[in-house]
């Protein structure tokens, strides 16, 4: 019989340009030949190529794609969007390493730092000779970031006086194999939130260290790590100069979330696909699966909230090109496609039966990882409350 793919039922390339089109398919082709191989032998170890890895991906010119100038590609953010979505094609981690370098530690350089510090790292960080990570979350802060411990201290008076950072951040993607960490600490620059501060650390300061966090059963095919900084001296211009309390990491998280929102869609066509394919050809009572009512209404279900998803994000992505997009715009991306994409992946298992339990196919790695996606990046609940704020005018965080 004649049979349509998601993408010409929703005729979703029509919404997209050449240029967008043909960078989607070279980042597809890299991850299905470069990762995808590897990729569940890389979960089952709790091992990646970390470093190896960024340099490829470097080469292929995504990391920091939609950052300009530094030797940043200055894509959209379609683009970006869109590089996103077949990384997390592959696994969410590959996606994450690639959103933590560009859009939370590349960014928060890009955006909020001097020009020394913008010289010195992004060029690397843009090549993958530089990995950077992220440090906002603490053990006991995580949706509430604005309670961080993590303080920064002069030593002496004057604009010229070292920093001394000392604390922990805890979750951190990237940590153990980066070069450069962004970390977000208290300053009594200015009274509460507002004395938060971003500081530059290279990881070979003394007194950094970052061990990393094992046992996870999401997100294996990513390091993810706690930052201890015990009496870390930096030079005054280690400092963000123009990021000022909570408004700088917060920034940097718009940008995150937004790749976030192409990404999570991708690791529900990719159960999808599967899931379609594996019920063309399993016999269950003498006919193949794909055949019974029930399947059908599942994979019709799932193609549904995969299309809509994609056109949330495409539209999305349009607002950031056009400059206007607001972070609540970014939240209703997040909450959805989060959302949905772990429910199709569980879905997708139920087609697979056993078969979907194991790392032959990969609808449970999906499905683990995007317990994670879920929950970083702020969690579903948070984007609901900024949703409920923009639509309420009351703000119900605490
Ligand atoms: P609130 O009073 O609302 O805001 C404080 C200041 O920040 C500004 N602001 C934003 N600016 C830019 N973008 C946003 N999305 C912003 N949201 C708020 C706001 O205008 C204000 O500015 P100013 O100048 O007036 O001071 O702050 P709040 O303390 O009430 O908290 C609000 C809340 C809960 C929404 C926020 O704290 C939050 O988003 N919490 C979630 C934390 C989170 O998402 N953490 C993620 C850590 S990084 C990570 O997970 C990486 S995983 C990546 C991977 O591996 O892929
Ligand atoms: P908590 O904040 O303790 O939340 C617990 C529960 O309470 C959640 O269900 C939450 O939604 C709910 N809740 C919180 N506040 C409210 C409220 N006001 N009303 C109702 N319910 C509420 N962080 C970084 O800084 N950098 C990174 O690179 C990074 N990478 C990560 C990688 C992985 C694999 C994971 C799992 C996390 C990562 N994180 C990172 C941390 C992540 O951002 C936090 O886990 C997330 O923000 C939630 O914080 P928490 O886990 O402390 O949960």
């Amino acid at each position: 019989a004649d049979t349509r793919t998601l993408t010409e039922l929703f005729a979703l390339d029509s919404l997209l340009s050449a240029e967008e089109i043909e960078i989607r398919d070279t980042v597809r082709a890299f991850g299905n030949k470069r990762i995808r191989p590897h990729i569940a032998e890389w979960f089952e170890d709790a091992r990646i190529p970390a470093r190896e890895l960024a340099k490829e991906l470097g080469g292929v010119g995504v990391l920091g794609m939609h950052l300009d100038g530094y030797g940043c590609a200055g894509m959209s953010a379609v683009s970006y969007g869109l590089a996103c979505l077949e990384l997390e094609a592959v696994d969410s981690g590959i996606r994450s390493l690639v959103s933590v370098q560009g859009s939370l530690a590349m960014f928060a350089i890009h955006h909020w730092g001097s020009e020394e510090q913008k010289n010195e790292w992004l060029p690397r960080m843009a090549a993958g000779e530089a990995l950077g990570c992220f440090g906002l979350t603490e053990p006991d802060f995580g949706s509430d970031p604005g309670g961080m411990r993590t303080h920064a201290k002069r030593d002496g008076s004057g604009d010229d006086a070292d920093w001394v950072l000392n604390g922990a951040k805890m979750w951190i993607t990237n940590g153990s194999v980066a070069d450069v960490a962004v970390v977000w600490a208290n300053t009594d620059l200015e009274e509460g939130a507002k004395g938060i501060r971003g500081f530059v650390v290279p990881t070979d300061t003394p007194g950094f260290s970052a061990p990393e966090i094992k046992n996870k059963m999401s997100l294996r095919a990513s390091v993810t790590s706690e930052l201890v900084l015990q009496d870390v001296r930096l030079p005054a211009s280690a400092m963000l100069p123009a990021a000022r309390g909570l408004r700088g990491p917060l920034s940097c998280l718009n940008e995150a979330r937004f790749g976030i929102i192409f990404g999570a869609i991708g690791a529900a066509r990719d159960c999808l696909e599967t899931a379609v394919d594996y019920a063309s050809t399993r016999m269950v009572f003498d006919k193949p699966l794909a055949a019974y009512q029930l399947t059908q209404a599942k994979i019709a279900d799932m193609a549904l909230e995969v299309g809509k998803g994609h056109l949330l994000a495409y539209q999305l992505g349009r607002l950031k090109d056009a400059g206007t997009v607001e972070p609540a715009q970014v939240s209703l991306g997040k909450l959805n496609n989060c959302r949905e994409a772990i429910a199709v992946a569980r879905e997708c298992r139920t087609i697979l039966a056993a078969n979907g339990i194991t790392l032959e196919y990969p609808v449970i790695r999906h499905a683990n990882n995007l317990e994670s996606v879920l929950t970083y990046e702020g969690t579903s609940e948070v984007h609901q409350l900024t949703i409920g704020r923009a639509l309420t005018g009351e703000a119900a965080f605490r």
